[in-house]
Parts: C-alpha cells; structure tokens; sequence
C-alpha cells in the first residue's frame, strides 16, 4: 500500500506518520509538505532513515508537482496540508482559501487522474459553527462555519463531496475535534500555556476563557483516521472526538496545577472576533460502525503532554524564533496592552 501523506511535517500529520509507520511497517508513505512555517522537519527525525518514508518539499496548490507525486502509483491520498490557526485566518484570510480550498482541489483533479483507491480528507469540526449549551455535532449537521479558517475548509470539503458525485471519486471525510499532544506548534492554546507557564509570563485568555472545545489525544485522532482508511465506507463522512469538553479556563487551571504555578499568571485579553462559543462531537458512527475507541482520557492525555513539552523543552525554544516571533507580536502585542 502506498499513501500520500500532505501535511505530513505539521503538527497531527507527522504524529500520523509516525504512527502509521509503526502500525503498517510495510506502507510506503510519501510525505509532501510546503515547509510554512508550521511544517517542522525535526517531527520527522525518528523516520529519516526509514526506506519506506519519502519527504518531498512541495506545495499542493503546485499541480504539476501533485500529478506527477499522484501518478507514482498512490493508492491513498491523505490530506492534512492546511492552513490550521483560526487567528491567523483572521490577519489573512487569502493564504486559507489558497491552501484548503484551492489546494484541496488540484489534489482531487490529480487523484482523478490518477484513479486512486480512496481520498481522504481531514477536516473539523469547526465546520459545523457553534453549539449553543446542548446538543452535539454529528455527520448531518449543516456547515455553518464562522472564521475564514473554518470557510475554508467547509469549501475543501465541499469540493472533496463535488468529486465524489460528479466524477465518482472514492472519498472520505473525517471532521475531528481540537487536538492536542506532541509536536503541536505552540501558538495553539495548549502549547502556548504550556510554553508560557514555564517561562512564568502572563496566560492571554481571551474574552471570560468559558468558551467549550472538545479535546482529543492526536494519536486517538490517528488511530481513527487509520480506520476510515481501511473501513470508511465510500462517499461517507466520520466525526471523531472522546467526549472531553472543557473551558478554556479549565484547560489553562489544569496546566498551571500540573507545573505548580500560580493562577495569577491568567490575563483576560480581549476576545477573538466571531469566537465560536462551543464545540462538541458526536462520534457514535465512527465508534459504532468502524469500532473506534479513544484510548486517553483527558486526564492521561494532558500528564502525557505536558510530561513532552518538559522532555522537548529544545524543540519548542527552536520554534520560538525568527518569523514566529515577529508573528507572536502582531498577534498579541496589541491583546496584551488592551487587558480586561
Ligand atoms: P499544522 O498547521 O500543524 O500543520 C499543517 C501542515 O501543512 C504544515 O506542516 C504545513 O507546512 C503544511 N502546509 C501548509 N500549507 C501547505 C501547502 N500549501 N502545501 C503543502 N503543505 C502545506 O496543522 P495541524 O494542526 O497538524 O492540522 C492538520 C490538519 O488537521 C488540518 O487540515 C486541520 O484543518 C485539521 N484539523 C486540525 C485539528 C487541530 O486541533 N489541530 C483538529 C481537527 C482537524
Ligand atoms: O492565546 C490563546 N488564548 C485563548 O483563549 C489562544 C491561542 C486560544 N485561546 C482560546 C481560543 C479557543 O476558544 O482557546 C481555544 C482554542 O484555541 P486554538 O488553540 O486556537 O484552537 P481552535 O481555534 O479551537 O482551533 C483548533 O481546533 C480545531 C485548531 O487550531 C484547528 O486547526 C482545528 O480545526
């Protein structure tokens, strides 16, 4: 079996990988990814010298570069390559619609091409909005998405469905909750408090920190999506996530306790526009009909975690140089002078 991994240098795309070169060890895997700033090679460092990984440092919005990566006979296209912060979407709406949307559409055409046995799209649940105080997302909820970042990828998901019943393309969508756990770019909030609580500087929670996400172990994430690989019925989509809502000021409360720090180093900062207020997944159909099950709590998760960002202190004090800071304080200089 040989699988186009896209994305495969960020955050869950090179826990994927990893994780799918230790389940399949005879897969083959090409794994295609820009190198924006989010793609970090140092995730990869355990397969470097693994025969059946092979990195290509390319765009998928590049069609030529696609087909010809395609037409080496890929069986399983997975996409991961997105633009993934819903802040920076925000600051610059275009390189979303360039990347998820766009991109996700010169993939299909080579995939079409090529007739590959299955496409597999990763997308969020943030697609389907907010949830008021009940109620859960499930597959036939209407996409109702609030930041350019979700638009995007409802319109990659949109099209993914398009190629599917105009052209017949064999496809899946997966639409999984926040996701958290090892190599996880630390201006995502887990990292983020994480990286900053130990540096003992101010916590920026936005607006009162009572908006609900649902957080998912990336490798439950993984194991889910290696599932709908083999299993996923053609054409369907697969909602995944563990039933683990928090606030955010739980989440942050949870970390400060795990480092022994104090809970004045939260600062209210003024709210992110268009904050969606909850998020939460049904994930009957994908347990019941492909028998998954997550294997962490969100207990387990968060000691295993934050137990990595102590082990890996090099790899993230790497990443907070150069264009990430020059990020860090447009996104947050202003937040931090306007406190609540
Ligand atoms: P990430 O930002 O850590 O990684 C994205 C990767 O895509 C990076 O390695 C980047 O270099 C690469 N990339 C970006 N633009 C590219 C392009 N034009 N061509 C090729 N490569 C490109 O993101 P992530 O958190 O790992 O998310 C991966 C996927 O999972 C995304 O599609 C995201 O929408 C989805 N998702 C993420 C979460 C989450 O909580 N992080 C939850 C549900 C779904
Ligand atoms: O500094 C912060 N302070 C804060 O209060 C940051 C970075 C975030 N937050 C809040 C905003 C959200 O309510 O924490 C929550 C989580 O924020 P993010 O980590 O930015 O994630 P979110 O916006 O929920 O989106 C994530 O989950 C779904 C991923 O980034 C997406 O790629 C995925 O699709």
């Amino acid at each position: 079996m040989k699988l186009l991994v896209t994305g495969g240098a960020g955050f869950i795309g090179s826990n994927f990988v990893l994780y799918m070169l230790k389940q399949h060890p005879e897969y083959q895997i090409i794994n295609v990814d820009a190198l924006t700033y989010a793609g970090n090679l140092e995730n990869l460092k355990l397969v470097e010298n693994n025969k059946n990984h092979t990195f290509v440092k390319a765009d998928i919005t590049d069609a030529k570069a696609m087909e010809e990566l395609i037409g080496q006979e890929v069986d399983i296209v997975v996409n991961f390559a997105a633009e993934s912060h819903v802040d920076r979407s925000i600051l610059e709406p275009d390189i979303f619609v360039k990347t998820n949307v766009l991109g996700t559409q010169v993939l299909l055409d080579a995939a079409r091409k090529h007739n590959i046995k299955k496409f597999v799209q990763i997308s969020t649940d943030e697609v389907y909005g907010t949830l008021g105080e009940t109620g859960l997302f499930s597959e036939t909820t209407p996409l109702a998405p609030n930041s350019p970042y979700s638009a995007s990828k409802a319109g990659g998901d949109l099209l993914v469905r398009a190629y599917h019943e105009t052209f017949g393309l064999p496809i899946n969508i997966t639409r999984c909750s926040n996701n958290y756990g090892p190599f996880q770019f630390p201006e995502k909030l887990i990292p983020l408090m994480i990286s900053k609580t130990l540096a003992d500087e101010q916590l920026p929670v936005y607006g009162d920190g009572l908006n609900i996400r649902d957080w998912l172990y990336v490798e439950d994430h993984c194991s889910a999506i290696d599932l709908v690989i083999h299993e996923g019925r053609n054409g369907e989509v697969y909602n995944i996530g563990g039933n683990n809502e928090r606030t955010n000021l739980q989440i942050v409360k949870t970390i400060l306790v795990q480092l022994g720090k104090p809970e004045s180093l939260i600062t209210h900062v003024k709210d992110r526009p268009g904050h969606d207020r909850r998020y939460g997944i049904d994930p009957t159909k994908t347990m019941t009909e492909l028998g998954w099950k997550p294997k962490h709590s969100f207990e387990t998760g968060i000691e295993k975690t934050i137990r990595w960002y102590l082990d890996n202190k090099d790899w993230w004090t790497r990443i907070q140089t150069g264009a990430y800071l020059d990020y860090f304080v447009k996104q947050y200089g202003e937040r931090l002078g306007d406190q609540e």
